[in-house]
């Protein structure tokens, strides 16, 4: 596939917004640095999917949500559960498999979850979460509710049975939900066109009669503006499904020799990195300059020592806990 020119051009969102989203993407790239550092040092065990390469469609979709609205991603899910305000305390808790991590510890890098933000999961089954999202977003409806149900998954979802079933639920029902498709390019180590006959993914969705938007997923600011329109779609009308184009730098997961994409490509990606091409944008716009970027990138880099120094005090569950909430007393 022939890589895209970087985002480029003027940035028309307003400079304290453009800002937040920077500050919201340089948050997620220094916890997952520092996640796979510590992965490294053995301090977090088990999955680990990074994200990075793909912030900005974390960022710009998130501060497009309600506050009501609900999130389901999948296990590649640290960015999104960050921005949708699980502290990274509890977070990194949850990553060392510590009690004070938002899913007590027992859930790990990819079982998130906060029903106070109403983020639901962290999911590890590929699709697991549409179905998920159908019934939040029926749910929703039944009850009344104005939110917005916003669900986040790879392309790779795209090829199973879930996805289909719930598109034709979805649309069928009317329901209030956003389909948030992350078209990296890749399932693990499988490409899109060696897994999908089409590779159209909105003709998917739209063969079920599903409103489609796609956009670059590397331009925090179109992803924003993209995710503003969704949602409304979702609020006011009904089911729909968006196509971020994305890509992601890293592994598949900490286990992956990654054989199956040239070195070149994942290059010519970087060339389109979502942090360095939208500050280069907003310093050539005069909205941001070299100190602004330091000091929100210094109070990134703060809040991971932070989350880190609440994992490392953090307690583990005792083992005569083993069998709570798995077994019932009976
Ligand atoms: C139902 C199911 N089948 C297979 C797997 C193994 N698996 C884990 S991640 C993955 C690739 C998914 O790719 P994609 O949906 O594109 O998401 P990405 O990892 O690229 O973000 C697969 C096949 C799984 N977790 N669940
Ligand atoms: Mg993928």
């Amino acid at each position: 596939m022939k890589v895209p020119p970087p985002p480029s051009g003027k940035v028309g969102l307003p400079a304290e917004l453009s800002l937040q989203l920077l500050a919201d993407m340089l948050r997620i790239r220094r916890m997952e640095e520092k996640c796979a550092e510590l992965y490294g040092a053995g301090k977090i065990r088990g999955f680990l999917h990074l994200y990075i390469g793909e912030e900005a469609v974390a960022a710009g979709a998130m501060r497009a949500l309600a506050p009501g609205d609900n999130v389901v991603a999948t296990y590649r899910e640290h960015g999104h559960a960050l921005l949708r305000g699980v502290s990274m305390d509890r977070i990194m808790a949850e990553m060392y498999g510590k009690q004070e991590g938002c899913s007590r510890g027992r859930g790990g890098s990819m079982h998130l979850f906060d029903a106070a933000t109403r983020f639901y999961g962290g999911n590890a089954i590929v699709g697991g979460g549409l179905p998920l999202a159908a019934g939040l977003a029926l749910a929703a409806k039944l009850k009344q509710e104005p939110r917005v149900t916003a669900c986040f998954f790879g392309e790779g979802a795209v090829a199973e049975g879930a996805f289909h079933e719930s598109m034709n639920l979805a649309q069928l029902w009317q329901v209030p939900v956003a389909y948030l498709c992350e078209n990296n390019l890749y399932a693990m180590g499988t490409a899109l066109e060696r897994s999908e006959s089409q590779t159209d993914l909105c003709a998917k969705a739209a063969s079920y009669g599903m409103a489609t938007l796609k956009v670059d997923g590397m331009d925090v600011a179109a992803v924003h503006e993209t995710a503003l329109r969704a949602r409304e779609y979702a609020a006011k009308k009904g089911p729909i499904f968006v196509e971020f184009q994305t890509y992601r730098f890293r592994a598949h997961s900490m286990f992956d020799p990654e054989l199956y994409r040239e070195k070149s490509e994942v290059e010519a990606w970087k060339e389109r990195g979502p942090i360095h091409t939208f500050t280069a944008r907003l310093k050539a716009q005069k909205q941001l300059t070299e100190e602004r970027f330091l000091e929100l990138d210094r109070a990134a880099q703060a809040e991971v020592e932070k989350a880190v120094a609440f994992a490392e005090a953090g307690t583990w569950e005792p083992a005569q806990n083993l069998t709570q909430d798995v077994m019932t007393p009976a």
